[in-house]
């Protein structure tokens, strides 16, 4: 297959494109790099040392002997993405390219534009330019499991039948996100359901949970194949910031209460569903929705887990409940059906203290690089709420718990 990823040198996209020209698939990446300046603007960094993706491509060539092309430009610039699509004429794009935080999205106006310009806008473009040059392509287009909210019903692989008044009809679930972030993948699934049921373009909206780990096939083979990392309080995501949070010892920072319960999944599962739904596309004029994750925790589940995981190798752990710099339930109804990849074949790699632990092992070898005022977290979704309070509870554990 020809394959297209936009964003291939981020943290998920860069593992899923070795792992396509691992299997003789011919890939190209699209990139304007602009997770690296997000990061130097904000003075934080992968914990893992990253290399410039021409290094990255290099030391894949040489080891694999596979060529990935890469086009250097943003989607959201339509002269750059025609033209990348018209040269590539793909037959799967694998869309990871957008600005994937929820807290950077909340900081301010600026970022918060500059969110949903690049993330619905450059879907958008992408959408005209499939329409027009590669309309038998199918898009397997990141979205999120946050796109649902937490309502308290069950949540549905993006449809859910209606029955309203005595008739009855299958229509999209209905979307009720926790950031502006979140709302541009609900902005984009409208977008592309729509290019589907009127252009007939094809599609699959992988509604993922939360992603943690390090390592895939591909970058455990040689250090310079190695993918971001990121703890820090816009590009961690929770479980990553707790292992990296347990290493160097600092409190685990449960936000709130801690019953906030979300899906997740292995970064070598979410290879595994890319590459499941590229396999198997969607017909033509189908507009698919997967929700991919493999677990259901709560936060305070997970800070459990680490805490019991690194004892065993020696750290001493304290959880911590934070004044919740988000508005969001902290104790809720969440039960989201995941089948559809289950039924494709994904083999799920559970989360368990044996993976937290080859995690910590592998963050001990970078502990010297972390940046630790990057960890707490300053982004309020309302501003000014919390201002002056304590940067930590006065509350312990237990009296949490009992609350
Ligand atoms: P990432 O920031 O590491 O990867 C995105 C890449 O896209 C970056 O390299 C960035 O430079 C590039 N990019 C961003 N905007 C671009 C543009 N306009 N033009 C060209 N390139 C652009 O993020 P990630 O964690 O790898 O996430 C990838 C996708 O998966 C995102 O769409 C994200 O919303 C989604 N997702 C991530 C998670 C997770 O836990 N990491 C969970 C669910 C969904
Ligand atoms: N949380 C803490 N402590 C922390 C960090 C987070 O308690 O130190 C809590 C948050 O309040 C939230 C939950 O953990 O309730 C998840 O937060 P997160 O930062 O790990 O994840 P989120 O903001 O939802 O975003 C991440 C990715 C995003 C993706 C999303 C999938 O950054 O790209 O879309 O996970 S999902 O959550 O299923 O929508």
């Amino acid at each position: 297959m020809r394959v297209l990823i936009l964003g291939g040198d981020g943290y998920l996209g860069w593992p899923t494109a070795m792992r396509f020209s691992a299997r003789g698939h011919e890939v190209s990446v699209v990139d304007n790099f602009s997770r690296r300046r997000w990061h130097e603007r904000h003075d934080t960094d992968s914990l893992t040392p990253i290399r410039p993706l021409d290094e990255r491509l290099a030391a894949w060539q040489e080891l694999s002997g596979n060529e990935i092309r890469s086009y250097v430009g943003a989607i959201e610039d339509p002269e750059f993405l025609e033209q990348a699509i018209l040269e590539t004429r793909p037959e799967s794009v694998v869309h990871y390219g957008e600005q994937p935080s929820a807290p950077f999205s909340m900081a301010n106006r600026e970022q918060a534009v500059e969110t949903q310009y690049t993330n619905v806008i450059g879907t958008l473009n992408l959408l005209f330019f499939l329409r027009d040059h590669a309309p038998d392509s199918h898009l397997v287009k990141l979205g999120t499991m946050g796109e649902y909210g937490t309502p308290n019903i069950d949540i549905e692989e993006g449809f859910i039948e209606i029955e309203h008044k005595g008739r009855k009809d299958m229509l999209p679930f209905p979307k009720m996100p926790g950031s502006l972030y979140h709302l541009s993948k609900v902005h984009d699934s409208h977008n592309i359901h729509f290019a589907c049921r009127v252009w007939g373009l094809r599609s699959t909206d992988l509604n993922q949970g939360v992603v943690y780990g390090i390592e895939t096939d591909e970058t455990a083979q040689d250090d310079r194949l190695c993918t971001r990392f990121d703890y820090d309080e816009w590009f961690g995501t929770v479980l990553n910031r707790f292992c990296v949070q347990a290493v160097i010892g600092h409190p685990l920072t449960v936000y709130g209460k801690g019953g906030q319960t979300r899906g997740f999944l292995n970064i070598r599962d979410t290879l595994q569903c890319v590459e499941l739904a590229a396999s198997n596309p969607a017909e033509l004029g189908e507009f698919r929705v997967f929700n991919q994750f493999t677990e259901q925790f709560s936060i305070a589940e997970l800070a459990d887990l680490v805490k019991r995981s690194a004892a065993e190798l020696g750290y001493e752990v304290s959880v911590h409940n934070y004044p919740n710099p988000r508005i969001e339930a902290e104790r809720h109804y969440y039960n989201a059906a995941n089948t559809k990849l289950i039924d494709l074949g994904l083999r799920p790699h559970y989360l368990g203290e044996e993976l937290v632990r080859s995690m910590l092992r592998i963050i001990e070898r970078h502990k010297d690089r972390v940046i630790e005022r990057a960890i707490l977290p300053r982004t309020r979704w309302r501003p000014g709420e919390l201002e002056g309070a304590v940067t930590r509870s006065s509350k312990s554990d237990s009296e949490h718990i009992a609350e």
